[in-house]
């Protein structure tokens, strides 16, 4: 008996966006073992036990191994991708003859970010056929993010890096289980190390957190804040901070605006309101205030945590603020510890850049609007918690077909039983997938995707974020024995069958659709202009830090005169808002006050949003996503761990299954997105867990700016079921 060859191969996981370095043993044409590379100079071996599960995600029985097209009975038959692909184009073609480009759109989710080619041919095709309908998973994630750097303007040089800090500030994230790094926070590549290494040099890190997370409990200083009043509790940060005289006096002279006016903003904040609102005592605030102004390096950073509360875009801009009050940006000579790869080389003068300088990503409004709530474009995209409604609203402009491109509208999207309208009055819903998803079981058309190991790609989603200028390029490892496709080549092939044109975004160039460019060719022109050119980068086998590259902020540009504001239009007014609200009475919560406890996000290690909850290894650590609560409520309200609850918001109402946790404190649940199915199949909770985005209206409470809902610190009630367990 002859043994099977096996062959060994570099390359790198995309579950995630930690994109962590691989070793991948291949044996007749399949991969059958993966593990962390731990040659590899940032990941040195770490994987996660989704990466594990790489080779069940590829050779299991949930992998989507054909094209379907519905029946009209329901069911769906097996065809040809490039069967489908032609009758989609088909279908677009009519569609847009009748009603307009504007009735088709494109949703962009997770796993499209980590196709290097995905997004960019996706808006070459979009634009086309002259369709603004791009929608992706950023504006149900972390817009304010940008929106604060929007408004309070962009310090070309960086900030401090995490290896130089001596304190880092971290509000509602958890990049111990996430993997999400975040510039000069704690990284998400080899997480527990990195922060291990840097603790024993000496960084202190504080965490805001209204659990006791992973991070939490390897912070210097843990302020458990009530869900939702981080708004407060850095307003009163900012008002200790200024009112100590803590700031970088010189830096705001020279480099910033507005100081006069913020102060005056968060006057109200005092210590006894901010410990009275947010539970944290005015002690520690004030300890946490003192420890990050007194640096003298390190940055303050968030999560999803903050960013899905109520006020995301003012407690973004606080935490901006603080960076700058603490002159936290480097100056002219620092070092840049990671300019970007492939990212295109550009001057990083040490000072801030007006809007009309900033990067086109960069901007609120401009192009057409939503047809719903006043919601804009921003940041070039369409809104997606507006998409439903866009799919559901008659006139024109309405939106008739929907690409779902790496994502689960099912599963994420706020108001779940919205989306499940839309999804059902569309007329043409083509999913590109790996697997059958609550989504994909509800499309007209499922076109089956190449997975990560399957394609030729470079590091190009997380490579500004990483600590040092690293980069990897990874040939494909197999080839799938179906005709899976890369996302992408679903767009080359309509635009051929449609003779449309393919522009790539951002002066990149147009493509041939009639003879598409090889992976190469096509990343070759994405990344064009790079620092480094995508061919030396795939000289190196492995992941490679270019140590080489040494850039340093730049010497301001002469004429250029701009400066960072601190009490932008809009901030001092949403300070005195906040500070109108009444300070919500502890258990009764939500418009009407009858709602007991605060519902806030999180995510488990064993899963990515929907993905893996039906992985073997994932399924061993959990079929649920348990509703968390303190031991105190579990006391008080009798609850049984593991028993079937009712959860109820203001919106909607879903069953869970709560687990006691020591990390929370009462009038908290602490529970994961992304799972569960449509209502029909709440009974199978324990099986498939429960979708809180149920519990969320987009209508009620959002903000105007992003359109984005409030996901996280959701007013809910917990209700015993009849007879116990359901
Ligand atoms: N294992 C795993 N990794 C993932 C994902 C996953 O599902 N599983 N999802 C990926 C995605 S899509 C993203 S965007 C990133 C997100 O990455 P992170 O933002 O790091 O995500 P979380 O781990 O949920 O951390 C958010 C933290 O915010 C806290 N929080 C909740 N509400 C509030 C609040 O009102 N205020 C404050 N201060 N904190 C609050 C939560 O308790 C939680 O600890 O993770 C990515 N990585
Ligand atoms: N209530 C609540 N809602 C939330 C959040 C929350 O914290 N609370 N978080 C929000 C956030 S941060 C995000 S990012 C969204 C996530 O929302 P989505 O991105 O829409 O959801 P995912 O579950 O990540 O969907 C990824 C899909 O891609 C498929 N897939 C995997 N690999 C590939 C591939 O290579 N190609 C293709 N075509 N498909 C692939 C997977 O099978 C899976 O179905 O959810 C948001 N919704
Ligand atoms: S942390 Fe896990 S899922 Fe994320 S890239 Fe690494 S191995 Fe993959
Ligand atoms: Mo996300």
């Amino acid at each position: 008996m002859s043994q099977p060859t096996t062959s060994t191969h570099k390359s790198f996981c995309r579950i995630c966006s930690a994109f962590c370095a691989l070793e991948v043993d291949v044996e007749e044409g399949r991969v059958q073992r993966v593990r962390g590379d731990a040659s590899d100079p940032i990941h040195a071996g770490y994987i996660c036990i989704k990466g594990r599960q790489i080779p069940h995600q590829m050779n299991g029985p949930e992998r989507l191994r054909s094209a379907y097209r519905r029946r009209a009975d329901g069911g769906f038959d097996a065809i040809a991708t490039e069967t489908a692909i032609g009758e989609i184009a088909k279908r677009v073609n009519a569609i847009v003859a009748r009603d307009g480009a504007r009735a088709v759109a494109a949703y962009m989710g997770t796993a499209s970010h980590f196709n290097g080619a995905t997004n960019a041919v996706v808006k070459a095709w979009l634009a086309g056929i002259g369709s603004p309908g791009y929608y992706t998973s950023l504006t149900i994630d972390q817009p304010a993010k940008i929106v604060s750097v929007v408004r309070h303007g962009l310090w070309a040089g960086g900030g401090h890096s995490f290896a130089s800090a001596d304190i880092v500030l971290s509000i509602g994230n958890n990049p111990i289980v996430s993997h999400l790094s975040l510039p000069g926070g704690v990284p998400g590549n080899n997480p527990v190390k990195r922060l291990n290494d840097e603790q024993r040099r000496g960084l202190k890190i504080i965490v805001v957190d209204p659990r006791r997370s992973e991070l939490a409990k390897r912070a210097d200083l843990h302020l458990q804040v009530r869900p939702g009043e981080d708004p407060t509790l850095l307003a009163g940060m900012v008002r200790a901070i200024l009112a100590e005289e803590l700031h970088d006096a010189a830096f705001c002279a020279e480099y910033v605006t507005g100081v006069e006016a913020l102060r005056q903003a968060v006057d109200g904040f005092t210590p006894d309101y901010v410990e009275r609102r947010t539970g944290v005592a005015a002690d520690r605030m004030l300890e946490a205030a003192r420890l990050f102004a007194r640096g003298p390096r390190g940055m303050a950073t968030s999560g999803t945590g903050p960013d899905m509360a109520p006020h995301p875009n003012l407690t973004e801009h606080l935490i901006i603020s603080l960076n700058t009050l603490c002159g936290r940006w480097n100056r002219e000579g620092d070092p840049i510890a990671n300019p970007g790869v492939l990212s295109p080389v550009l001057p990083r003068p040490a000072q801030a850049i007006p809007r009309e300088l900033m990067p086109p990503m960069l901007r609120i409004g401009g192009g057409p609007r939503s047809r719903v709530r006043g919601l804009q474009q921003i940041f070039g995209e369409m809104p997606t918690p507006a998409l439903a409604d866009e799919i559901l609203l008659p006139g024109a402009g309405q939106v008739k077909v929907l690409f779902t491109m790496g994502g689960n509208p099912v599963a994420a999207w706020p108001d779940q039983r919205k989306t499940l309208r839309a999804l059902d009055a569309l007329e043409l819903h083509v999913c590109v997938e790996s697997e059958w998803t609550a989504s994909a079981r509800r499309a007209d058309y499922v076109v089956p995707a190449k997975l990560p190991l399957e394609r030729e790609d470079v590091t190009l989603f997380p490579d500004p974020y990483y600590e040092r200028p690293y980069s990897m390029y990874s040939e494909a490892v197999v080839e799938p024995d179906f005709d899976a496709i890369e996302d992408w080549e679903l767009f080359t092939g309509l635009a051929r069958r449609m003779g449309k044109p393919l522009e790539l975004p951002d002066g990149k160039g147009p493509i041939d659709a009639a003879s598409p460019p090889s992976k190469f060719a096509l990343m070759e022109q994405i990344t064009a202009g790079s620092r480094v050119p995508l061919a030396e980068i795939r000289s190196h086998p492995g992941g490679h830090v270019f140590d080489e590259i040494d850039v340093r902020a730049d010497a301001p540009i002469p004429g250029v005169e701009a400066k960072l504001n601190v009490a932008p239009e809009g901030v001092p007014e949403e300070l005195r808002e906040v500070r109108s609200e009444p300070v919500p009475a502890l258990g009764r919560y939500g418009d009407d006050g009858s709602y007991t406890h605060l519902l806030i996000s999180r995510r488990l290690r064993h899963v990515l949003n929907s993905v893996g909850q039906g992985w073997p290894q994932s399924r061993r650590k959990g079929t649920t996503n348990p509703a968390f609560m303190s031991r105190e409520d579990f006391e008080a309200l009798g609850l049984e761990p593991g028993e079937v609850v009712a959860i109820e918001s203001e919106h909607d109402r879903i069953l869970g299954v709560v687990e006691p946790s020591d990390d929370l404190g009462p009038g908290v649940i602490s529970m994961a997105h992304a799972w569960g199915e449509a209502p029909e199949r709440d009974g199978e909770v324990r099986d498939i867990g429960a979708n809180t985005g149920r519990l969320i209206s987009t209508e009620r409470h959002y903000d105007s700016i992003t359109g984005m809902a409030r996901q996280s610190a959701i007013p809910v009630r917990v209700q015993r079921l009849e007879g116990g367990a359901a």
